[in-house]
């Protein structure tokens, strides 16, 4: 069985969100919990390429990808294959019970395709705050340290540990503190806000950040400096060439763990398999999960075998870890950026992307600065190009006037004035032209 087609333009029937999915909202709030709320409440029936069906019949062109992880695309032929198939062998068994290959193929192809040709070990988990939770467990058990050093404006989860390590207090901490402790955050490189100005940024962010591991930790206390090397939620920050190398080398040369996050940034959506190959930089273990399996649930830690296999037998693992429908997802979502050669899509969304961005930069000056890799780019949007004053009212008043338009966009940033897009890869130029246009409608309809 393979997806309906669906033709990937925007198609309006009603309102948006119309009278059905209005209804289901209002179930919604009878049955779920407050706490879970929904940026776009329309109730999603089909999806396909880079287009969602709704309840009532409208189609919205998807620019998010449910948060980077549909990169294959909503109905990716071979994934909807290798799924169908997996359901009708098995479904589970417990890789810790009794393992099965699809398990160890992603772990292959995951120590293939993650950044240096070292000997390296995987394991898989379900979430990305899992996967970050056992690369802080990994550290700490290698080093035998406790201190984790993460970063101003950071994201890495919602569970307790990975909390303390995520930046930004409304929504994701308040209230549910108090957070685990031995978690240190250090400033970001953030060239466009950084005080000494964007060409000393990389330099001063180093110096200040070694400088302050050392003074308020110890080198010799700390186990690992955790980076999203394309910070995702806090703003879709780029940090200035050479910071990540510098900072990886230094870790190196202090026994301290390079640990890269790229649950958001990997699997060709910054336009290379991940972005720290774009730095050149050899994380010692790396996280990944979202784009990996085209939307089943899948993360994983890859890293140094020799880190990796210090951990005594049964001390990494779970019940659903490496579940086979998700690996077999992820080796069909794998193959398709392969054969569909997703890090150059990437590219070419990235040149549309940022020329139809500096139109709109030429005509408003609330448009800061442009910036990300690949089909993983933002916009900063600012009151006054010279107070940079962010702009949160007007980036929550576009998404909005998106919204209505049948765009699927989603903002971010610790100050919530970044607008950001994530398109699956698989969209055309046609789909991707068409959301672009109903941006800039949404733009005039709301400075
Ligand atoms: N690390 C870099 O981006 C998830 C969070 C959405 P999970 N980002 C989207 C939300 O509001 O909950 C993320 C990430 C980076 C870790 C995570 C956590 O991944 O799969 O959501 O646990």
């Amino acid at each position: 069985m393979t997806a309906q087609p669906i033709e990937q333009h925007r198609v309006l029937k009603t309102a948006i969100p119309g009278p059905r999915s209005q209804a289901l909202q209002a179930r919604k709030l009878a049955s779920v919990s407050a706490g879970v709320s929904t940026g776009l409440p329309i109730y999603v029936e089909r999806g396909a390429g880079g287009i969602l069906v709704d309840a009532d019949g409208n189609q919205l062109i998807d620019f998010g990808s449910g948060i980077a992880v549909t990169s294959v695309g909503n109905g990716a032929p071979r994934v909807i294959e290798a799924v169908q198939r997996q359901i009708a062998d098995f479904t589970h068994t417990c890789f810790m019970v009794n393992p099965y290959e699809e398990y160890v193929e992603v772990c292959e192809k995951l120590n293939e395709l993650t950044p240096g040709d070292h000997d390296k070990r995987t394991a898989l988990f379900n979430s990305g705050a899992e996967a970050v939770e056992n690369a802080v467990k990994v550290a700490r058990h290698y080093t035998g340290k406790d201190g984790i050093v993460a970063f101003d404006h950071a994201y890495h989860g919602r569970t307790n540990l990975t909390l303390a390590m995520t930046a930004k207090n409304m929504p994701y901490k308040h209230k549910f503190g108090p957070f685990a402790s031995e978690l240190y955050r250090v400033p970001m490189a953030y060239p466009y806000r950084w005080p000494g100005g964007p060409q000393h940024c990389a330099d001063e962010a180093f110096s200040y950040i070694i400088d302050q591991i050392h003074a308020q930790i110890g080198e010799e206390n700390t186990a690992a400096v955790i980076i999203e090397p394309i910070q995702g939620e806090g703003g879709f920050i780029v940090p200035p060439a050479g910071f990540l190398k510098q900072l990886s080398e230094w870790c190196t040369a202090n026994n301290i763990l390079f640990i890269a996050d790229e649950v958001q940034s990997g699997f060709c959506r910054s336009g290379d398999w991940f972005a720290s190959d774009f730095e050149g930089i050899v994380p010692d273990l790396i996280t990944t999960a979202k784009g990996i399996a085209g939307g089943m649930p899948l993360s994983a830690v890859t890293g140094r075998a020799d880190i990796m296999d210090t951990i005594h037998p049964g001390g990494l693992g779970g019940t659903y870890g490496g579940n086979p429908v998700a690996c077999a997802a992820a080796l069909a979502s794998i193959e398709t950026m392969e054969e569909e050669n997703l890090i150059q899509r990437a590219r070419d969304i990235e040149a549309i992307l940022k020329g139809r961005l500096e139109q709109l930069a030429a005509k408003y000056d609330e448009v800061g600065e442009i910036r990300g890799r690949g089909a993983m780019i933002a916009m900063e949007l600012v009151t006054d190009r010279e107070t940079k004053e962010p702009a949160a009212a007007l980036t929550a008043a576009i998404n909005k006037a998106c919204h209505e338009r049948g765009l699927v966009t989603l903002t971010c940033g610790t100050l919530g004035n970044v607008f950001r897009f994530l398109p699956p890869l698989s969209m055309g130029d046609d789909l991707l032209n068409e959301g672009l246009d109903i941006l800039d409608e949404a733009f005039a309809a709301s400075v």
